[in-house]
């Protein structure tokens, strides 16, 4: 047999440059960025036209993070930020990956590509097969595409061989046909990018107050009096937030940022929208910083705790919301007792800060009243996530914080219709409640054991368990970990099928035969049998409304994703009550079934086209507790950390650069943290240069160390960095090679990709 392909991105340096960690975010430096990126690549006059129906109300939804837009009014040609123009410049690049780009370069050339030259060789154009033993991609018609899927999965021994993957941009009307797709076919495995992404807040907000979303509005801000920022970088990540942070502080609230990092974005802010301040010096937005080692965050949290009860006892009534405890919560007599178990001065040391700052933190959370928490990545990924966000949850209920005007949750989601997807029932564990609706709504017999989840699914292709991966959109084999393990667990697959608007990894490493199937954008016009249609999806506060494409399609041989769904429902089900050609015709049928199925989707078609949409019914922002275990809001009792590092050992989280999706490669760069045209480096501590022998840009290699086994990723430039000691950071997808499948959370399954532990080693010339 020829030799594998490294599934991993080469280990090629592109030429560093470093500046100063610029001072403040956004102004005119972002407005240029994202004006460059538009520039390259839609054309100026297309692209200014494509950006003036961003987040307008007549628009399309960006296809970037899931932050909301204003429930009332939209500023003209600026409710998009520099990133969301980056998302759409990429998806409305002029670029295109034809048949003949297939025939000019075979996977296995394709493959030896950075991530970021594979993405942009542009949009696919024609549905693409590669047949067993060949080595490049031929075209193939929508028709024997679709033929083909059908036979392999009509083949196997039982329907839970077949992984059915969904990556978090697909609309409502495609995810609810795609999931009763997948369980008319027979299974619930239906693993998706929230596996790795929010799971860990779902658990812990589902345990402790009855439903896995967040409780706040984007009002909220305009009321909180204290919100603190934890395990979030939302000057890259979530860039509009940066406006509710702003108001929050102009009308007097106090920001707490805690961070291993001091992100540039939550520190100093230029409006967008206000020429007049890109020239000044910006508006501060943390008052109070705290560097916090990786995965630090309960050792914290459970100090504020102890201070917040040490207070309370001395003065009664002055901390804790004593009414709403009552009336709202159980199980605090435990969380009291279980804080007495914990010594403040064997968990300050876990947290790399001085008792001082943490007294600074906890007299703020004592003083306000109205509190908002905002978290993403930096607390779902580690062993103990859940018990990150519950212990979150366990300060906003001392202090009564939620289910009220300007307090509450905040998990800050990630791709555009993540949170939509799970509403549709993309999920490997449905409550029997919504199998229940679906039987008496489409009369078939839903499957009722759970299926696989990300890390199960990649576990069961390792072993041969599944042999079918259907991908409806992301790029699986980047975005899991152990990229070399799950790679070979794609390889295993008879069939692998990728729905995709942009060429990317996943469409290189594939099963024995493997199919592309390209399909329209968010930001592309749908078109089907009675006329133009538009989608809904719901963003990271429960707002549901409605996205209508602005351009015409790249190319007119691409599918909507609710076209190919219904298409191949159409060839894959022998027996199924569904007139699945129809509801394709009219996405207003596929509503109607989504009105009679799931909750909260009354009147559905007229509400959608109320221009904002309509919130989801959310018991947490309605103070209403009854749907946990409890009947109440429930306190509970978490871990700190157990990591325990050797001498020579460091922990590293996984981060996004500002120019990069996940894993589509916008540009080489970071400007906020001061690198230019590279992503092989490595942040360190400047002590910890020092103790290994290292200077700036010495090139390293880096071995992850998990249960005795070893994974080793080559060639990272070190950079110092103002980060705690014994703490580093690299960019993901190149360093996903080290992260191990199986060090994930407890009970939500995500992977801990913000703790890997590693050793590094300079590299001998
Ligand atoms: N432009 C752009 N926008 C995006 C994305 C993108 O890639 N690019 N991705 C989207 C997706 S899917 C998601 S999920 C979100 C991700 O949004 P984020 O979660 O903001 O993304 P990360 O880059 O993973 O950053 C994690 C942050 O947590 C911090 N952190 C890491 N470990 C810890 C820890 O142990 N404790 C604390 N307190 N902090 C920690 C890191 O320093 C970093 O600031 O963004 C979404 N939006
Ligand atoms: N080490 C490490 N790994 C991580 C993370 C981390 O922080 N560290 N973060 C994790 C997180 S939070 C997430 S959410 C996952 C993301 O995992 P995924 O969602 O699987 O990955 P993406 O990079 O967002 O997927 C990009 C691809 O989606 C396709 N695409 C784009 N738009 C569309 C569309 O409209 N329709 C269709 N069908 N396809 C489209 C394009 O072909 C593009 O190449 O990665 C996870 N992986
Ligand atoms: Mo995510």
């Amino acid at each position: 047999m020829s030799k594998k392909t490294a599934a991993q991105p080469p280990e090629k340096l592109t030429g560093i440059e470093l500046t100063d960690v610029p001072k403040s975010s956004v102004g005119v430096k972002a407005i240029k960025s994202a004006l460059t990126h538009v520039k390259d690549e839609v054309g100026i006059i297309k692209g200014l036209s494509l950006l003036s129906k961003l987040n307008q109300k007549n628009g399309f939804d960006c296809p970037g993070c899931a932050w909301p837009d204003p429930d009332e009014k939209r500023a003209f040609l600026a409710e998009y930020c520099e990133n969301g123009a980056k998302a759409i410049a990429e998806e409305a690049t002029k670029n295109k990956v034809s048949p003949l780009f297939f025939t000019t370069h075979s996977v296995e050339e394709l493959a030896k590509l950075s991530d970021y030259e594979i993405g942009k060789s542009g949009r696919i154009t024609h549905p693409m097969y590669l047949p067993e033993g060949k080595t490049h991609y031929e075209e193939i018609s929508w028709g024997k595409a679709f033929k083909l899927i059908a036979d392999e999965l009509n083949g196997l021994d039982s329907p839970d061989e077949a992984i059915f993957y969904t990556s978090g941009r697909t609309s409502n009307e495609a995810a609810f046909l795609y999931q009763l797709f997948v369980r008319e076919f027979g299974t619930n495995n239906l693993p998706d990018c929230s596996n790795m992404c929010h799971e860990s807040s779902g658990v812990a907000l589902s345990q402790t107050l009855g439903i896995g979303k967040g409780s706040v509005t984007l009002d909220d801000f305009n009321h909180a009096d204290l919100v603190i920022v934890i395990g979030q970088n939302p000057g890259t990540n979530h860039p509009r937030m940066l406006s509710a942070l702003s108001e929050t502080k102009k009308k007097g609230g106090k920001i707490i940022t805690i961070n291993p990092l001091p992100e540039v974005g939550l520190m100093n802010y230029k409006e967008p929208q206000n020429p007049l301040k890109w020239l000044g010096k910006g508006q501060d937005l943390t008052d109070l910083f705290l560097q916090v080692k990786i995965n630090g965050d309960v050792a914290l949290l459970k100090i504020i705790l102890k201070l917040m009860k040490e207070q309370e006892d001395l003065k009664p009534n002055s901390v804790f919301n004593h009414q709403f405890i009552n009336e709202k919560t159980a199980g605090i007599e435990d969380l009291l007792k279980d804080l007495d178990t914990y010594s403040i001065d064997e968990l300050v040391p876990q947290t790399g800060l001085s008792l001082n700052e943490i007294k600074n933190a906890t007299e703020l959370i004592i003083n306000n009243e109205k509190i908002i928490i905002c978290w993403a990545m930096g607390l779902t990924q580690h062993k103990n996530g859940v018990d990150n966000i519950r212990e979150v949850v366990n300060i906003l209920l001392l202090k009564g914080s939620i289910g009220k005007k300007g307090a509450g949750t905040c998990p800050v989601r990630g791709h555009s219709n993540v949170q939509g997807d799970r509403t549709m029932g993309i999920w490997e564990r449905p409550p029997s409640s919504f199998l229940d609706n679906l039987e008496k709504e489409f009369k078939f017999k839903a499957p009722r054991r759970f299926g696989f989840d990300v890390v199960e699914a990649i576990e069961a292709m390792h072993q041969k368990k599944a042999k079918v991966f259907f991908g409806m959109g992301g790029n699986f084999v980047s975005a899991t970990p152990d990229t070399e393990f799950t790679a070979d667990a794609l390889r295993n697959c008879k069939l692998t099928v990728q729905v995709s608007t942009k060429l990317n990894r996943s469409h290189l490493i594939t099963g024995k035969k493997a199919l592309i199937l390209p399909c329209l954008g968010r930001s592309e016009k749908d078109y089907q049998v009675t006329g133009e249609q538009f989608v809904s999806v719901e963003n990271s506060m429960g707002v549901v409304q409605q996205s209508r494409g602005h351009l015409e399609p790249c190319f007119d041989k691409l599918l909507s994703e609710t076209a190919i769904v219904a298409n191949l429902a159409n060839f894959t089900l022998k027996r199924s009550n569904t007139d699945w050609i129809e509801l394709m015709s009219n996405y207003d049928l596929i509503r109607r079934k989504i009105e009679a199925t799931i909750p909260g989707f009354e009147n559905y078609n007229k509400r959608v086209r109320i221009k904002g949409g309509f919130y989801l019914p959310n018991n947490a922002r309605d103070n209403n507790f009854e749907t946990t275990k409890t009947n109440k809001a429930n306190f509970s009792i978490n871990k700190p950390s157990e990591i325990e590092l050797e001498n020579n050992q460091f922990i590293m989280m996984t981060i996004r650069t500002h120019d990069q999706f996940n894993t589509t490669i916008y540009g080489l760069n970071d400007r906020y943290r001061g690198v230019l045209n590279e992503r092989r480096v490595v942040f360190m501590n400047p002590d910890d240069m020092k103790t290994l022998g290292l200077q700036k840009l010495d090139l390293v290699d880096l071995t992850s160390h998990f249960n005795n086994e070893k994974r080793e990723a080559k060639g990272f430039l070190a950079i110092p960095y103002s980060i705690p000691k014994q703490c580093t950071a690299t960019y993901f997808p190149e360093a996903n090679v080290l992260v191990p499948l199986k060090s994930k959370a407890d009970i939500s399954n995500t992977p801990a990709s913000k703790t890997v532990i590693i050793t590094i080693k300079k590299r001998e010339i």
